[in-house]
């Protein structure tokens, strides 16, 4: 196995834990095995999370766009649509998230627990011709089956400064559970105003005592809280972490009253990069230090949005 990396997310399983990703950030390609290239700038903190899974670790066959990794009841993989399949970004959802299921379904790891999609330009395009929105559109119409918002996936949609959309996922052969945030409407019932078809995501997703927390902003309700303004965004932000944390706690660990949640793993995306020293060390301030961070260099899916936090929690 590979040197131990600042970040082990040890997924829940029996031992012997065997390495299922590396997840490294940097805009350069790379790749390949057991590594998982992001395309984000990293501004500050750490390079690399390294996510363990169970026994029996094996790189599958890179096939055209995709690489594929698995180990125990986890498989990890990265889908890409190249540039010229990106034009359309609903197309490019519609087509990517149809791929993606039915890849997981034949491989045998039909839940997806985390997904992560980067794509450039993300608010290019006006009203409802947004690439975000387009994509929302694509994605919906490729997953939606009766009753599929009870089964979503934890999730992130961040632009990126590299061509096309990668699309990162961690599927499991058992789901998880999803778990919402009482001080945000749930993105799947979002109102009109924000998209034709709400985003698909749950705000994170339970694995055992883990919890695979979406991509956090400044939103309340549905509305943003202080556009514009990093760090006021980067404090409503915290609050809406702590307030899933502690409603998870409550819906699923009410008999551990003495449970603590643990950082495993964060990531701080950031617009201006300009402003990463500060946020970085606002989010320490915040969230205590030695903090398990990355902070990446990326453009929040509404114009309004400066910064984004999510990451990886244990329930200990
Ligand atoms: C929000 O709360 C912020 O469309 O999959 C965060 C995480 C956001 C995932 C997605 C969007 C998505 O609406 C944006």
């Amino acid at each position: 196995m590979p040197p131990v990396s600042p970040h082990p997310i040890l997924l829940p399983a029996a031992p012997p834990a065997e390495l299922l990703a590396r997840l490294e950030f940097g805009r350069e390609a790379g790749g390949g095995g057991e590594r998982f290239r992001f395309p984000l700038q990293l501004l500050g903190g750490s390079p690399a999370e390294d996510w363990l899974g169970g026994a029996g670790a094996e790189t599958l066959p890179a096939e055209h766009g995709l690489q594929l990794r698995r180990s125990g009841d986890y498989l990890f993989g990265l889908l890409s649509l190249p540039e010229s399949q990106t034009v359309d970004m609903e197309r490019a959802g519609y087509l990517a998230y149809g791929r993606l299921l039915q890849l997981l379904r034949e491989r045998g790891y039909p839940h997806p627990l985390r997904l992560w999609n980067y794509f450039h330009e993300v608010t290019g395009g006006d009203g409802d011709e947004e690439r975000y929105r387009r994509f929302c559109v694509g994605r919906f119409e490729a997953i939606a089956t009766p009753g599929f918002e009870r089964q979503l996936p934890a999730a992130t949609v961040i632009g990126s400064f590299v061509p096309g959309l990668q699309i990162g996922f961690l599927a499991g052969r058992q789901p998880g559970l999803p778990v919402e945030n009482p001080r945000q409407v749930s993105a799947y019932r979002y109102p009109r105003e924000y998209s034709p078809r709400a985003p698909s995501f749950a705000r994170a997703t339970l694995l055992g005592r883990l919890l695979l927390v979406s991509g956090t902003a400044s939103v309340v309700g549905h509305a943003t809280q202080h556009p514009y303004d990093a760090p006021a965004q980067l404090r409503e932000t915290v609050a809406n972490l702590h307030a899933l944390l502690a409603h998870a706690r409550q819906q699923h660990f009410a008999g551990e009253p003495a449970l603590q949640w643990q950082s495993r793993a964060l990531r701080l995306y950031v617009r201006d990069a300009a402003q990463a020293p500060a946020l970085q060390a606002q989010a320490e301030a915040l969230l205590g230090t030695p903090l398990p961070l990355s902070v990446l260099h990326g453009e929040i899916c509404r114009r309004d949005l400066e910064v984004e936090i999510e990451g990886v929690f244990e329930a200990t």
